[in-house]
């Protein structure tokens, strides 16, 4: 049996098929016929199929943390917010959903806070997202609409990337990007990102701007425009208004003051406005170094105001393109899923929308101004204005700023229900009641792309244990709270619905209208191929490009230029916090780990928090490659694994976003990201957070390699995850044990068992290892140290392959190095096919002198290409180092 689905990872939108064999097991490979990806997967989705097991699910409602059945659960749902309703009015309560959740959930829980419950505090992690993107597309166009489609960047000459590390984040449609250039020799890549990042192997040029000045940035650029013959007079006099406005506030700013102002030298600020004025043909792709600002609608507008100068927009090969994150980022908002919105991209605060979505929906009570934001709405969590809180698809004790505050606020807070398909994630644990989801491959509905292309999600799994779909919990609790309108038969039903208000008295006033779907039947909605919005009666098939006819939808139909006032980040550096800290996203793992964490083969690339720092900070802050830092800001801190580098631009350090209290100690950067909003859009300030740095040297360091889970401690640095067979646990400390030998043992969980020590000590250096045989396996093993440098971890996993070890693998545990036993991979580059740096430096070292050269010699690269970028950085560095040599 083989079914079409979609990738559940990032807004690319991969179609997937995923197969089940004769014996159960499931295969999960690209779509060729999908529109997005023709068949391609990045090593997210490559590895679907290993995340999709039962470890960790949450397979009964629980209140309390006891098992309930659903009947009890629903109840308590329904009952503890009823009563908060009537008790403290509607406002009392808040929804915080996702742009996970399938279209379908999202609108059935928008239609019940703001046209049933009456409150519009139903917000969702899209503010952390997409927010700056939506608020700046309304104000240019009037509409939150994504003008483009995938091919205009098959068609551009110039391709401008702007706070996105698409290599690693929207990985196959790089790889797009990169065939395209391949096959027309004028196409150019500009990637503008203060980390020189994966995305700029392959760039024509690299601008390591200033962190956060990016508006000032294309404003230099609109003034260079308008200083030229790039200029579509026709376009800005007859489809916009604003230019003068907009001109005025760069006037006179100049190249050289640009370039000082970003951190950048004159002649790449100049090369890149050359190549933007002369080249017709240029898309300027932007994701979250652009919005996670708090001028992040404004870097939208700056950017936007240079298409519109030049009228490079609506038709093929250009434009301004926001690349949204989450597979239904866009489905959330078409759903009107933020807190000021309205169902089918219609505004909450248009007494006219109000009327007519009431109307449609039969709603007794309809919010009538704009809810809490994300951030807002936590703190009135916080301070008790919200009493019952319902957490939907989103873990926000990991991703919210200020993570430790959100974290107090669900503590403090009197109902909080969480909907999940994980059991123990850093939010479900402070639930009151908890209900189990249906995950990606049992659930059932659509999803929206980047480029408004609306995929089925079809499920291939039954339901496991109790679990049920988003939509339809929350019509369940719906009904019980007294609500009529939430009787649908199916999730086609949903969808009809969904797709009948984007067209009720539409009359082409409105950007969203997939009314020509509102009549699909059980049939039909289940075969939906994939499909651009608008899907009208005059465009059946879809709409690949908006803004064709050169009109808007602004009350004139003009497009409008926003002037641009450049504004400094919300919190500047000062002596106390030297360092910008900026966050973000890497290769394999995707957000807080709940699915990407599952499988080992995506931990191989990266298994520990780092904080990478430019080599000048890391001499001043006094932290050395591969040891531990203590990164503190003023409100909160973390320890993370130092890699420095050159790639970072000084006076920045990076850290991911990912890990948490179920994966690492002391490991959630968002307890030190500041809770700065934009004024406009209400996004937090992901990427600039001031921080101080300082070394952190516990007394002694360890890892332990184990058959089965290990005991993860209660405090300190530590770090747990999946390694090839075995798991993997970082740990350090100061208090030692009075015998490291009985720690060990203790640690592997062996006290009572019948096993062979292999043993090394050197009291004396601080240095133990020990490893565990039995029958002649090895069952585990853990190595201690004074300080950071340990034997290699890739090196041993490989050991629990070995069924008997040989006398060389027991003296090569002895010994901590490879005596012929085993080989040191080094860290895994390309998780497809476990190849690791070593491996690749070795074959270089050889003669191979291309990405290709390598992929020939050991299939690295050529499965998902997402590590591409990497290779061609080791064959580059070896390049440079024999011309260093050589001159
Ligand atoms: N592997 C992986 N892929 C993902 C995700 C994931 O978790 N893992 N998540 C998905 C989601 S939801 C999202 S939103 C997208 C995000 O996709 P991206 O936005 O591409 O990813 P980020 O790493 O968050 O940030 C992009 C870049 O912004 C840069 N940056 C920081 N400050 C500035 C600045 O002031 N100006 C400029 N120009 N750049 C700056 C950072 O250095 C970083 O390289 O990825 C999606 N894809
Ligand atoms: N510092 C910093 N913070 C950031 C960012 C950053 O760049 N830097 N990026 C921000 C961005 S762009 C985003 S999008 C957010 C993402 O942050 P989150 O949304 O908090 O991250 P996820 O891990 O994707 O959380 C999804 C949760 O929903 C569960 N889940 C998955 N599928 C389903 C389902 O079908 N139903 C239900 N009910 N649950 C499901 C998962 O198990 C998981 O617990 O993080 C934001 N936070
Ligand atoms: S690029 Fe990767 S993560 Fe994104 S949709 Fe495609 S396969 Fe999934
Ligand atoms: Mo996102």
């Amino acid at each position: 049996m083989s079914v079409k689905t979609t990738c559940p990872y990032c807004g690319v939108g991969c179609g997937v098929v995923a197969s089940k064999d004769a014996d159960g097991s499931v295969r999960v490979e690209g779509d060729g016929q999908h529109p997005a990806n023709f068949g391609r997967l990045c090593s997210k989705g490559s590895a679907l199929a290993e995340t999709i097991g039962l470890e960790g699910r949450l397979l009964e409602p629980m209140i309390g943390g006891t098992p309930v059945h659903w009947d009890d659960a629903l109840d308590r749902v329904a009952s503890g917010f009823s009563r908060i309703i009537r008790e403290h009015g509607p406002d009392a309560v808040a929804f915080y959903v996702s742009g996970q959740l399938l279209t379908e959930d999202y609108y059935v829980i928008n239609k019940l806070a703001k046209g049933f419950v009456g409150t519009a505090n139903i917000d969702t992690n899209s503010r952390l997202c997409m927010a700056s993107s939506v608020a700046g597309h309304k104000r240019a166009f009037g509409s939150d609409t994504v003008p483009g489609c995938y091919e205009d960047l098959e068609q551009a000459d110039l391709l401008v990337l702007v706070g996105s590390n698409a290599a690693w984040c929207h990985p196959i449609l790089h790889q797009r990007m990169l065939a395209a250039k391949e096959k027309n020799p004028a196409c150019r890549i500009v990637v503008i990102d203060p980390r020189r990042t994966a995305t700029c192997e392959g760039a024509d040029l690299h601008l390591p701007l200033r962190s956060g000045s990016d508006s000032v940035l294309f404003n230099g650029l609109f003034a260079f425009l308008a200083g030229s013959n790039a200029v579509d007079r026709d376009f800005v006099g007859s489809s916009t208004t604003g230019v003068v406005d907009a001109l005025k506030q760069v006037a006179g700013q100049t190249v050289a003051q640009t370039a000082a102002t970003c951190g950048l030298t004159e002649g790449a600020v100049g090369l890149f406005f050359d190549w933007f004025t002369r080249t017709e043909r240029v898309v300027t792709l932007y994701s979250q170094g652009v919005n996670q600002s708090s001028s992040g609608a404004d870097k939208v507008n700056a950017i936007i105001n240079c298409h519109l100068l030049t009228g490079r927009i609506g038709r093929p090969g250009m434009g301004p393109f926001s690349l949204t994150g989450q597979p239904n980022a866009m489905g959330g908002r078409e759903v009107g899923g933020l807190a000021n919105q309205l169902a089918a991209h219609m505004e909450l605060e248009n007494p006219a929308h109000r009327d007519l979505v009431q109307r449609f929906w039969r709603a007794p009570v309809m919010a009538d101004k704009g809810g809490l934001k994300a951030v807002d709405m936590f703190d009135a969590i916080a301070d008790k204005r919200i009493k019952a809180v319902w957490i939907i698809s989103t873990n926000p004790v990991v991703s919210l700023p200020d993570a430790d505050r959100v974290r107090a606020a669900l503590d403090a807070c009197e109902l909080v229900v969480v909907s999940d398909c994980v059991r123990d994630t850093d939010t479900t644990r402070h639930a009151h009641v908890l209900l189990p989801a249906l995950a990606w491959g049992e659930k059932d509905g659509t999803v929206t792309n980047s480029e408004r292309r609306i995929s089925r999600q079809r499920p291939f799994l039954a339901a496991p244990g109790e679990a049920r779909a988003d939509w339809r919990i929350i019509c369940d609790v719906a009904h019980r709270m007294g609500y009529s309108g939430f009787d649908y038969a199916d999730v086609a039903d949903v969808f009809r619905e969904h797709a009948a208000l984007s067209g009720y008295e539409n009359n082409g006033q409105r950007d969203f209208d997939i009314s020509a779907l509102s009549t699909l039947d059980g049939r039909a909605y289940d075969a939906l191929a994939p499909v651009q919005w608008p899907v009208t009666p005059d465009h059946p098939a879809g709409t690949a490009r908006m803004f064709e006819s050169r009109t808007f939808f602004t009350p004139n139909g003009k497009a409008r230029f926003v002037p641009v006032m450049p504004r400094p980040a919300g919190n500047a550096t000062s002596r106390d916090y030297p360092l910008v800290l900026n966050t973000g996203r890497v290769r394999d793992q995707w957000h807080t780990m709940t699915r990407t964490g599952k499988t080992a083969r995506l931990m191989s690339h990266i298994f520990e928090p780092y904080a990478e720092f430019h080599p000048e900070d890391a001499r001043v802050a006094g932290v050395q490659n591969e040891g531990l830092t203590r990164l503190t800001s003023p409100w909160g801190e973390m320890i993370a694994r130092v890699v420095v580098s050159a790639e970072q631009r000084r006076g920045c350090v990076f850290v991911p976003m990912h890990w948490n209290e179920e994966f690492a100690g002391a490991g959630r950067v968002n307890a030190l990201v500041n809770p700065v909003v934009d004024p406009v859009s209400g996004q937090p300030e992901s990427k600039h957070t001031p921080v101080k740095a300082d070394p952190y040297a516990p007394k002694w360091h360890a890892f332990i390699l184990s058959r089965s889970p290990i005991r993860r401690p209660d405090t300190g640095y530590w770090v747990h995850g999946k390694a090839g067979d075995c798991w993997r646990l970082e740990l350090c400390g100061d208090a030692r044990p009075e015998s490291w030998r009985d720690w060990a043992r203790a640690q592997l969980g062996l006290e009572q068992v019948e096993i062979e020590w292999v043993a090394y000590r050197d009291p004396a250096a601080g240095r133990f290892r020990y490893a565990a045989v039995r029958d002649g396996r090895l069952e585990g093993c853990v190595f201690i140290a004074p300080d950071h440098t340990l034997p290699s971890r890739s090196w041993l996993t490989g050991l629990f392959a070995e069924q008997q070890l040989s006398a060389n693998a027991r003296m090569s545990l002895l010994a901590g190095r490879p005596f012929g036993a085993g080989e040191d991979t080094g860290p895994i580059v390309c998780s497809c096919f476990s190849v690791g740096r070593h491996q690749i430096t070795a074959e270089i070292g050889k003669g191979a002198d291309s990405v290709e050269a390598i992929g020939r010699r050991l299939k690295a690269g050529t499965n998902c290409g997402g590590c591409r970028p990497e290779i061609s950085k080791l064959v580059g560095a070896r390049a440079q180092s024999r011309q260093a040599i050589a001159s």
